[in-house]
């Protein structure tokens, strides 16, 4: 007898909304859940919604998905869902309308075709506690059963964000348990530790336009346990093509040397279903040199979704005039604005200057890792003693 266990993470309902790409989210979750059809449990590890309060599309969608599986699911929640302790969070709720098993700092077991199963969750918690917290929850292997730990976390050397570093390695991982699974990272993993696999499916939808998201492919893992342990990751055929290219450039550079570049590149892009393209100019570009990115956007934009970032450094001087200019012309970026705001409120609040990190935390709308970054490097006390019992 063989038992065949889907593991499918960070779903990210919800994903993007308002963009071309808003159905990213349901069309490939769809695929995943089809190809998981004759998998005999679904084990979800976190951010299976992108928002901790999703609006009523995303239910009535994610409901729809889940109503169609008739196997146990068997679900923890990730950073995207956390929620304060006294309140419920979307993976809660689904437990409630009974589409799944939540589980957070405990373990559920169940016989799936006569083969016991014991799966021990712990939703995520900020990085800097989770080692506290896997030392309190003190997850243990149960004899008889098939042993699976599901976590949401940055496990060195597995990180998904370097500016808001783990607390757990991959060694700290507790040993006895037959089969480790993580969400968070959206790359997919596959090694090992204290001798059993190790497996991180990555996300079935892409979040961020970055290199790693054009170097992996998006998917799944099915674990078929019966005289052997057999594993396989399973492709998502339909997930969107992602693009990343970085350009060098430098001062000898002319714009129409660069632009030739930048559109040699983009014509040789040809997806039917519009692919995710990132472009970075990076370098040194002449001063007064001005590349006009959402002309190129607005050239391709029938068959490319284009982002152009520039990574450019400008002699110190010109940065200065051009600052100046920008002042007087009021062209002054949201972002520089917004700098300027925080570091004054942080330099009140006498925090050491990390105000560019958390900075960038805030711009992508990742507040929990803002908060959490500032509470790991901060040395007032006060600011720490929510102490981990909030996070159990
Ligand atoms: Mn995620």
């Amino acid at each position: 007898m063989t038992v065949k266990i889907a593991i499918i993470s960070d779903t990210h309902f919800g994903v993007s909304r308002g963009t071309e790409r808003e159905e990213d989210c349901w069309e490939n979750a769809r695929e995943a859940f089809e190809k998981a059809k004759d998998c005999d449990l679904i084990i979800l590890p976190g951010d299976l919604f992108d928002g901790r309060i999703p609006r009523p599309e995303d239910w009535a969608k994610s409901m729809e998905i889940l109503s169609g599986v008739n196997v146990p699911v068997v679900a923890i929640h990730g950073n995207h869902e956390r929620r304060g302790k006294e309140m419920i969070n979307p993976v809660e709720g689904l437990e409630r309308a009974k589409f799944l098993k939540y589980i957070h700092c405990n373990s559920v077991t169940l016989d799936v075709k006569g083969v016991k199963i014991s799966i021990y969750g712990i939703g995520w918690v900020p990085e800097s506690y989770a080692k506290e917290v896997l030392r309190h929850c003190n997850p243990k292997p149960i004899d008889g059963s098939y042993n699976i730990l599901v976590m949401h976390q940055s496990i060195s050397p597995y990180v998904f964000n370097p500016l808001d570093p783990p607390s757990i390695r991959l060694e700290d991982l507790p040993p006895g348990f037959d089969l480790y699974v993580n969400g968070h990272i959206h790359w997919p993993v596959k090694t090992e530790v204290h001798g059993k696999p190790f497996l991180i499916p990555g996300s079935t939808v892409t979040t961020q336009v970055n290199k790693s998201e054009s170097k992996n492919p998006k998917g799944f893992y099915i674990v078929e346990i019966g005289e052997k342990v057999d594993i396989k990751f399973v492709k998502l055929e339909n997930a969107r093509k992602v693009y990343y290219q970085e350009f060098e450039i430098s001062e000898k550079d002319k714009l129409s040397e660069v632009m030739e570049k930048i559109e040699n590149y983009l014509n040789g892009i040809n997806d039917e279903k519009k692919p995710l393209v990132r472009v970075i100019l990076k370098g040194k570009v002449k001063s007064g040199m001005d590349i006009d990115r959402s002309k190129i956007k607005k050239k391709y934009r029938d068959r490319l979704i284009l982002s152009i970032g520039l990574k450019v450094i400008e002699g110190e001087v010109q940065k200065k005039i051009k600052l100046l200019r920008d002042l007087k012309e009021k062209k002054v970026s949201i972002d520089e604005m917004g700098m300027n705001i925080l570091r004054e409120n942080m330099k009140e609040l006498d925090i050491p200057p990390l105000y560019e990190n958390i900075f960038d935390f805030l711009v992508d709308g990742n507040i929990d890792s803002a908060i959490t970054y500032l509470l790991s490097n901060s040395e007032n006390a006060s600011l720490r003693s929510t102490g981990i019992k909030k996070w159990l």
